[in-house]
């Protein structure tokens, strides 16, 4: 149940490779404000100075193979330290906190892509957050290679954006998979449309949720 009044509102927006999220990030942080929602935007890995130290450990280009169980618990470090002192204190506050990735990512970066047991990453899942979810996700979905196109035209590519092709479509199976098994949190956006027709989507979803929650 959504409880917009006592607590503040947990919004989170997942999906893979230049699928646009910190573009329609920008779009939902905006649409937010001007209806004066208090709001906290964050993101993970990161979110406190220590957490992003975290994020760039996460994402630099080594020449050490980073472990994957040491990049799992490096995520959940991360995720502990950010939610107990920027999150919780923002939904105590009745503030709303928008946060650019979350667990999903975890289950589908490192349980899906890398391999990774769903039901270890469900017990730090539990250890870290407790029964803390967010209430809203947003999963911009595209086809994987389109997405690989528009993240490579964008940028230099970091740790994770040089995994293969199997890889993402890994992590794309899982969250569409996390979509399906949980409807009432998820919207899916097909993000593979034009910019305006992604934007007019969301602002369509924005607007339903605050209908329920205002
Ligand atoms: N990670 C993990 O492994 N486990 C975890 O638990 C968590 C994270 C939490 C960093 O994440 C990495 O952390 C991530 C997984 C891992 N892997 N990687 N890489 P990040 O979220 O910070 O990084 P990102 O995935 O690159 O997100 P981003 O910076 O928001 O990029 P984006 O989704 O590609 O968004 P964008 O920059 O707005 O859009 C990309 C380009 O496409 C840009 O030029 C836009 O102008 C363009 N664009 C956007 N929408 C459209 C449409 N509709 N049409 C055409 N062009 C568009």
């Amino acid at each position: 149940m959504l409880q917009a009044q006592k607590r503040g509102l947990f919004l989170s927006v997942e999906g893979t490779e230049g699928v646009g999220k910190s573009t329609n990030i920008n779009l939902i942080e905006n649409f937010l404000r001007d209806r004066s929602i208090d709001l906290v935007v964050t993101r993970e890995p990161g979110g406190t100075p220590l957490a992003e130290e975290l994020r760039e450990i996460l994402l630099a280009n080594r020449d050490e193979a980073f472990d994957p169980t040491a990049e799992l618990l490096t995520v959940f470090a991360a995720r502990a330290q950010h939610l107990n002192t920027v999150i919780e204190p923002a939904l105590a506050a009745g503030r709303w906190v928008l946060c650019d990735r979350f667990t999903d990512a975890t289950f589908a970066y490192q349980g899906a892509g890398r391999r990774l047991s769903q039901e270890v990453i469900a017990q730090l899942e539990k250890l870290v957050q407790g029964d803390r979810q967010p209430d809203k996700t947003f999963l911009l979905d595209i086809d994987v290679e389109l997405g690989l196109q528009r993240a490579r035209a964008r940028a230099e590519l970091d740790r994770f954006e040089q995994e293969q092709l199997a890889f993402f479509e890994r992590v794309r199976d899982c969250y569409q998979q996390r979509a399906v098994a949980d409807p009432q949190r998820f919207v899916v956006i097909d993000a593979g449309q034009t910019l305006e027709s992604v934007q007019a989507d969301l602002l369509a979803e924005l607007e339903r949720l605050l209908e329920r929650v205002l």
